[in-house]
């Protein structure tokens, strides 16, 4: 771990202006110095640190000119990783960068593993784990608010957060050892009494940060939007809509979608995984079968499901079907062919009567009902992403969901009267799970599964 000196293309592959290659560890300097040549003769050993100097990327062997370049030197430990690191700016595309690292590893550097830039940064104690979790996700956010999210961790707000809590744990922790090292100073009940205040205090901050976390995820992964319904009632027509494009195939005749189709969009300001269905119904055509067969089984992952009917029919064994099938789920009931004449009735419904959005797809009608009960039901105003912790990540909310229960042990013993010693094995537990947020109390196999989920350059 955190041997040699590693060596990545930190830019994408593709056509680009320019590509970066970026090289971090104690011989960063002298690796880069072998195939560099500034325009001056410099030898880059004899540079200056911080200034960007201007020459080529010769291949050793041959002293063949392998690119025009931009070369800064960073001197630990004001860097990322905290390392030495050298940054090649070469001409963008796959060849120039590939040919430079080729030579970097050939004259000793290692090809980083995924994540590992960040992973140094992590182990050479500049940033927590879930700070480096957050330079993960910023890369890959595809909302701003997923984006902005992401931000607030990496400025550490989680991790204040979590180490506030983590430092009242371990004062805890150190009042109860006295309290059992020294029973003569030290009075029990006291003990007792702050650890009841001081407990409760933190399970009401982890609860808001578990809350936070259902709005959080949202916002990155995505709302996985499920459109059910029996045939022909407007579902690829809904999905076209959403998506503003022709997206599925829409006609008249019954069973047109007999494949699941996935598509995501960002619906005022909540991105969504749209997923459009075959109609339920049974059949005998294998094709579409196979179709209906995938719709249902989605039914169980789906975040929310848009149930879609149509006004013109009267309601059919199918729609009951469905019904029955998303019992319990996130639904939003729409009657679609609102412009038609009504033939539907809800009347043995009345909840779902109750819950109806009347929407007409061709006419345009009440479509924007849709967008307003996902704002106002995913993300509530409860949460400001300008102020407010919004814990974005699964790992953590699991995490945070295991310290809550340890911290109502805490709560539960100190109530029903235990030990001081028992109180203080849930207390320890509250604090190892916080820590494993942090990174600060976490293996290194779980480490190294975190990381591997990076991209490779950071
Ligand atoms: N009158 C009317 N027709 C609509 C409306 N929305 C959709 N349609 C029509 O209904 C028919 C079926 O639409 P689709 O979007 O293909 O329906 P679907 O539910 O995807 O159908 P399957 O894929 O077969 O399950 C098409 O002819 C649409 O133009 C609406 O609001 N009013
Ligand atoms: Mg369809």
């Amino acid at each position: 771990m955190n041997i040699g000196t590693i060596a990545a293309a930190a830019t994408s592959p593709g056509i680009a202006g320019i590509g970066i290659v970026r090289v971090s560890g104690n011989k960063s300097l002298e690796i880069v110095s072998k195939i560099f040549k500034s325009k001056n003769g410099k030898k880059l050993v004899e540079l200056t640190f911080r200034k960007m100097y201007y020459g080529w990327i010769i291949d050793p062997e041959n002293e063949k000119v392998i690119d025009e370049v931009l070369v800064v030197y960073m001197k630990a430990p004001n860097t990322y990783t905290r390392e030495d690191i050298v940054e090649i700016n070469c001409h963008g595309g796959i060849i120039s960068v590939e040919k430079i690292l080729r030579l970097l590893l050939d004259q000793g550097a290692r090809l980083a593993e995924k994540g590992e830039f960040t992973k140094r940064a992590f182990l050479n104690g500049r940033i927590d784990l879930s700070q480096a979790e957050a330079v993960m996700d910023l890369v890959s956010a595809k909302t701003k608010n997923s984006f902005e999210l992401s931000m607030h961790q990496l400025e550490g707000r989680l991790s204040r957060e979590i180490e506030t809590i983590r430092q009242n744990l371990m004062n805890l922790i150190a009042q109860i050892e006295v309290n059992i090292d020294f029973p003569e100073y030290d009075d029990e009940k006291m003990t007792m009494d702050s650890i009841l205040s001081i407990s409760q205090e933190i399970a009401q901050k982890i609860e808001k940060l578990i809350q936070s976390s259902d709005t959080g995820i949202i916002y990155k992964e995505g709302l996985k939007t499920l459109i059910l319904g029996k045939p022909n009632v407007g579902k690829s027509s809904l999905m076209n809509y959403l998506l503003n494009e022709n997206r599925a195939i829409v006609t008249e005749i019954p069973g047109t979608t007999r494949d699941t189709i996935e598509e995501s969009v960002n619906l005022a300001g909540v991105p969504l995984k749209i997923i459009d269905t075959a109609g339920i119904r049974n059949t005998e055509d294998i094709v579409e079968k196979m179709g209906v067969q995938k719709a249902l089984k989605k039914i169980e992952e789906a975040d929310l499901i848009l149930m879609v009917f149509d006004a013109s029919k009267e309601l059919e064994a199918e729609d009951l079907m469905i019904i029955d099938q998303i019992r319990g789920k996130n639904v939003f009931y729409l009657l679609n062919k609102t412009d038609l004449i009504e033939k539907i009735s809800f009347d043995r419904l009345e909840y779902v009567k109750k819950e109806l959005i009347r929407i007409s797809i061709v006419n345009n009608e009440g479509l924007e009902e849709i967008e307003k009960k996902v704002r106002k039901e995913f993300l509530s105003g409860k949460l400001n992403i300008d102020n407010d912790t919004i814990v974005n990540n699964l790992r953590h909310k699991n995490l945070l969901i295991k310290a809550r229960k340890s911290i109502r042990d805490v709560i539960e013993s100190v109530e029903n009267g235990l030990t001081l010693e028992c109180v203080e094995v849930d207390i320890m537990d509250t604090l190892m799970y916080l820590g494993e947020i942090t990174g600060a109390s976490v293996k290194e196999d779980l480490m190294d599964k975190i990381f591997s989920e990076f991209c490779i350059g950071k």
